[in-house]
């Protein structure tokens, strides 16, 4: 499968390049998507989807402030799991690409992920639109919460530590449903710079997030989209390929 003459032009003319990313970028490293079945065959998850009491719920129900006033065990067990799962994952051959794009100062890494593979993966300042796994906080004064993830079976529910400063519960330091996005203000400055946009591994479902492609269309710049699924988006160029496999492809035809 060779890179869409568009897209090559378009990366090759550009200065400035956003990659915006979601669960689909990390799903050849094994870890779920949000919405999705598992991942295609071959690319086994970590750990197979979890039984027992979380699966009956969806992402969205247990990911928001009310889950967790709700049952703090509860949700801070799914995220140590979710934790653990990250850790045990690998950068894929995506993340890796991203990290050795061929034209310097022209990439920036935004996304919605919540692990740290792109970090893992050699990519530096990238915006964490909707948090970390790996920056617990605590739920009162927000000091920083040094967590050692459990190194064996997570149980289904795990009372969260308790902060050293003020003693309140520490919680995950995701952006909940319903809670706002700090990161998308300088999202929106670096994608009203960007003559291109390469939207990576999302259904772009969540907002704000979805929204930045059509300011990166209205601003005048190519987006394109790099997802197995044809998501049929207006104006959008789609190059129907898996992240772990396009964008290696994509930086080595770059480099030539
Ligand atoms: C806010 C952290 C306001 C937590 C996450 C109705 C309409 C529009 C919007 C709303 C609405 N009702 C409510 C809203 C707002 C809401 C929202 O958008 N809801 C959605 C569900 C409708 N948004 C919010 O609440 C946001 N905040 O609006 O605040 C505000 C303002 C001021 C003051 C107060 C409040 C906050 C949203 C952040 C939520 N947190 N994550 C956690 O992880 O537990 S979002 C969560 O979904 C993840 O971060 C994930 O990244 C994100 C998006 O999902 P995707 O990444 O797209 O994953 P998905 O599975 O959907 O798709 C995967 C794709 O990959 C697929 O297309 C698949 O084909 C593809 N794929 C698969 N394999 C591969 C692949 N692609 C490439 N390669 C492969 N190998
Ligand atoms: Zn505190």
């Amino acid at each position: 499968m060779t890179v869409p003459d568009e897209v090559l032009s378009a990366c090759r003319r550009a200065r400035r390049i956003v990659v915006l990313t979601g669960a689909g970028m990390s799903a050849e490293s094994g870890l779920a998507t949000f919405r999705q079945p598992a991942p295609p065959a071959g690319h086994g998850r970590a750990t197979p989807p979890r039984e027992g009491l979380w699966s009956q719920f969806r992402p969205e129900e247990l990911a928001t402030p009310e889950a967790w006033r709700a049952d703090r065990d509860l949700v801070w067990a799914w995220y140590q799991w979710r934790t653990r799962q990250v850790l045990q994952a690998e950068p894929n051959a995506g993340h890796h690409a991203l990290a050795r794009w061929p034209v310097d100062g022209t990439i920036d890494v935004v996304t919605q992920n919540v692990d740290d593979l792109h970090e893992r993966g050699g990519s530096r300042g990238v915006l964490h639109l909707h948090g970390s796994l790996l920056a617990p906080r605590c739920e009162d004064c927000g000091a920083a919460a040094d967590v050692a993830v459990l190194d064996e079976e997570i149980p289904e529910r795990l009372p969260p530590p308790r902060c050293h400063h003020c003693r309140a519960a520490v919680r995950p330091g995701v952006v909940w449903f319903g809670e706002a996005v700090p990161a998308i203000d300088a999202a929106v400055d670096l994608v009203r710079g960007a003559e291109v946009l390469l939207v990576v591994g999302t259904s772009g479902v969540v907002h704000p997030a979805a929204g930045l492609a059509d300011l990166a269309l209205g601003a005048g710049a190519r987006v394109v989209e790099i997802n197995p699924e044809a998501l049929e988006q207006e104006g959008r160029v789609a190059w129907r390929i898996t992240a772990a496999v396009g964008l290696p492809e994509l930086v080595d035809a770059l480099g030539r």
